[in-house]
């Protein structure tokens, strides 16, 4: 493929930005090669500065649930841009906003808008020390949840991607309050939480359905151990849906699973593309926020009215019946083709899907934990990568990813993408 303006335009981020990107996961480190620079996204495609044409997988790492620049999207954001783009007081839209959230995820009675899933996820940590009086947190190993640094211990996503174990920079004494389990491991919550440590924990953070090991499930009984034992010990059980929301299912894992948290983290689809987080849960944790109460956090773009627009008008969709069900039932069909081939070429796989999140793993048996992601064959991932990207299709640059479906991906992109696996494997 015709790479050669990609790569002047690399030459140029590299003397701006560290590594050429302003986001690590964007420098193709784990799979070899080299980004890719976008002119433009159409649907369930991307167009490169080159003028390659790319089945896209990543959808901006989640958000883009409706693929790129869909209509109504582009005109909310039109019309509320002429309007003005920040005023720095509130809207109507974030009330607009706010009430389509809590009509999809109930749990969430009162929220905070802000501009990431990072700060969301940070906030959402203090909120649970302010509100507890506790300073201990608990995640689990290979989850990420943003790069606030209470939370880049052990974490999966880029961190893990880039090998970066405990990033430098991160306070020792704080990482020490960071307590790690490995995730779908029962016994290690219920041993922690019913420990003298365990009584002394502000919150559990978790991915509920992780996206940042790759795609790894809940297995049963996981996620109902963790709400109970932090119940049981007073502390508050936080989900981290800024990758699941709307996406494992309409109301997010919570709803798929059934488990009520205590509070909710937000991000990607709920900004339909643009900047937007928000955190969010019980009526008297919320109620202990600035400026209502103590606790403080804050923003200059939060609740921006042109984001607001683009996540009403994204949510607006998501709410039309058999939207998320529709997005959902490609991905099973997309999931299924995909181990067809991986049999038919013999090539041992896994491919582990939730809602319309997925992740082909080269593997011989389950992945269902970090160590069991680990283990995957991660060369061959690579190869396969730069093989379909030749191909025209555009899987997330690392193992430790999720790849998506939008509602613009049919049976066109499904059949060029089975078929650019099949003669990738059988070229190998
Ligand atoms: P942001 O600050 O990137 O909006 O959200 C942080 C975050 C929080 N929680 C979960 C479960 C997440 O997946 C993320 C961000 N995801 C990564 C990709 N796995 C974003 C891509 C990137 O870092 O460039």
């Amino acid at each position: 493929m015709k790479t050669a303006k990609s790569q002047k335009e690399l030459a140029r981020a590299r003397a701006l930005f560290p590594g050429g990107v302003n986001s690590p996961v964007r420098a193709f480190r784990a799979v070899g090669g080299e980004p890719l620079f976008i002119a433009r996204g159409e649907g369930a495609h991307l167009v490169d500065v080159d003028g390659n044409h790319l089945v896209d997988y990543v959808l901006s790492w989640g958000p883009l649930l409706a693929g790129h620049a869909h209509p109504e999207i582009v005109r909310a954001v039109t019309d509320a841009a002429a309007q003005g783009t920040s005023f720095g007081a509130p809207t109507p839209r974030e009330s607009d906003l706010a009430e389509k959230v809590r009509a999809l995820v109930p749990s969430m009675k009162r929220m905070r808008l802000v501009s990431s899933g990072t700060e969301a996820t940070s906030a959402a940590l203090r909120v649970a020390r302010g509100f507890t009086g506790r300073e201990r947190i608990v995640k689990f190993e290979g989850c990420y949840h943003g790069a606030a640094d209470s939370l880049l211990v052990r974490a999966g996503s880029g961190v893990e991607t880039l090998g970066l174990p405990d990033s430098p920079g991160v306070p020792a004494a704080l990482a020490k309050l960071t307590t790690v389990l490995p995730f779908n491991d029962v016994e290690a919550v219920r041993g922690f939480f019913r420990s003298p440590q365990g009584r002394e924990t502000a919150c559990a953070i978790v991915e509920p359905v992780v996206g940042n090991m790759g795609v790894l499930l809940p297995r049963a009984g996981f996620l109902e151990t963790l709400r109970e034992e932090t119940r049981a010990a007073d502390a508050l059980l936080i989900f981290d849906e800024v990758m699941t929301g709307f996406r494992v299912a309409r109301g997010g894992a919570q709803q798929r699973y059934g488990i009520e948290p205590d509070l909710t983290c937000l991000g990607k689809v709920i900004g339909g593309g643009l900047p937007v987080g928000a955190y969010g849960g019980r009526e008297d944790v919320l109620a202990q926020v600035a400026p209502e109460g103590p606790i403080y956090q804050a923003g200059t773009l939060s609740g921006n009215p042109v984001a607001m627009a683009a996540g009403c008008a994204m949510l607006d969709l998501v709410r039309q019946r058999g939207f998320t069900e529709q997005i959902e039932k490609r991905t099973e069909e997309l999931c299924g083709q995909l181990r067809e081939a991986c049999a038919a070429a013999k090539v041992p796989a896994q491919v582990n899907q939730a809602g319309s999140m997925w992740t082909l793993f080269f593997a011989s048996s389950e992945v269902s934990d970090y160590p069991s992601a680990k283990r995957s064959d991660l060369a061959r991932f690579a190869a396969v990568h730069r093989a379909l990207l030749e191909r025209g299709v555009y899987l997330p640059p690392s193992q430790f990813e999720a790849a998506f479906l939008s509602s613009e991906h049919g049976t066109e992109e499904i059949d060029q993408t089975v078929v650019a696996l099949r003669e990738t494997l059988r070229a190998a």
